[in-house]
């Protein structure tokens, strides 16, 4: 039976670690100009982590298998731990865990506690139950008023964000249900939400953060490659919650340009 239990102990581990070193399922394309960064540290994480997996499934197969039902009847031994591995261990795990944390920290600096710079182009995002609003600040660069009182979800577009018509500045914001961006430009988000929480993740820009009522949560990142990718809310936020999600187009300088100028004529 302790050899039964060695080899499927052992087994479990060779397969599950194979499917990783094979990249069964995998990271999608990676899009932004932080994301390599990101893989490399999730692959490192990985890597590390594997080996302790490993090491420790190892062990216990062949513990299982030492420490068997054997035909001799032994006194049992009973003991209260061995206070240097304890403590070895505990070390060991405290720097792994606090040097991955130290080696990620610059990235995750990078999108959220350095400022977005000046000519970054800034979208801001809302989520509510069930869906996605995109809205640009039109030529003057300045988001018009929006008031709780004017939201209506059924109405869709400005309707639903509450815009407020009689601030000037809110004539030429464009809301849309798709964003579109210009790629190798930095992009700021400013993620708000009406009802609940949900969360703005796109996972080929390799970021995920939270949308909370009553915040305008700023990040931004720099998408690298033209093309759709997809938008999920990563918040379970309610019966539609599996529906809400959106596209990101990022698009050529030029492409941009032109659509939001015809957005902006639309408005008028
Ligand atoms: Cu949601």
């Amino acid at each position: 039976m302790g050899l039964v239990l060695l080899i499927v102990i052992w087994l479990i581990t060779l397969i599950s670690t194979l499917f990783f070193i094979a990249k069964t399922w995998w990271l999608p394309v990676a899009a932004s100009a932080a994301a390599p960064g990101i893989d490399h540290h999730f692959v490192t994480t990985f890597i590390l982590m594997g080996i302790v997996f490993v090491a420790a499934q190892v062990s216990l197969g062949y513990l299982v298998w030492k420490y068997r039902e054997g035909g001799s009847s032994q006194t049992v031994v009973y003991t209260h731990g061995n206070p240097k591995l304890e403590i070895l261990w505990t070390v060991l795990t405290t720097i792994l865990f606090v040097g991955l944390n130290l080696m990620s920290s610059s990235i995750w600096a990078s999108e959220r506690f350095r400022p977005a710079e000046p000519s970054a182009v800034r979208v801001e995002v809302t989520g509510m139950q069930f869906a996605w609003y995109f809205r640009y600040p039109g030529p003057d660069g300045k988001f018009g008023a929006t008031r709780p009182e004017l939201e209506d979800a059924s109405a869709g577009g400005e309707g639903a964000l509450g815009l407020d018509a009689n601030d000037p500045a809110s004539k030429d914001d464009v809301v849309v249900n798709t964003m579109v961006v210009p790629v190798n430009r930095e992009i700021e988000l400013i993620l708000r939400a009406h009802d609940v929480i949900h969360s703005f993740f796109v996972p080929a820009m390799r970021f995920k953060q939270d949308a909370v009522p009553g915040l305008a949560i700023h990040m931004h990142f720099t998408p690298t490659q033209t093309g759709d990718f997809e938008i999920a809310c990563a918040e379970l936020c309610g019966m539609g919650h599996y529906r809400m999600h959106g596209i990101v187009r990022v698009v050529s300088q030029d492409e941009f340009d032109k659509w939001l100028a015809a957005r902006e004529a639309e408005n008028q």
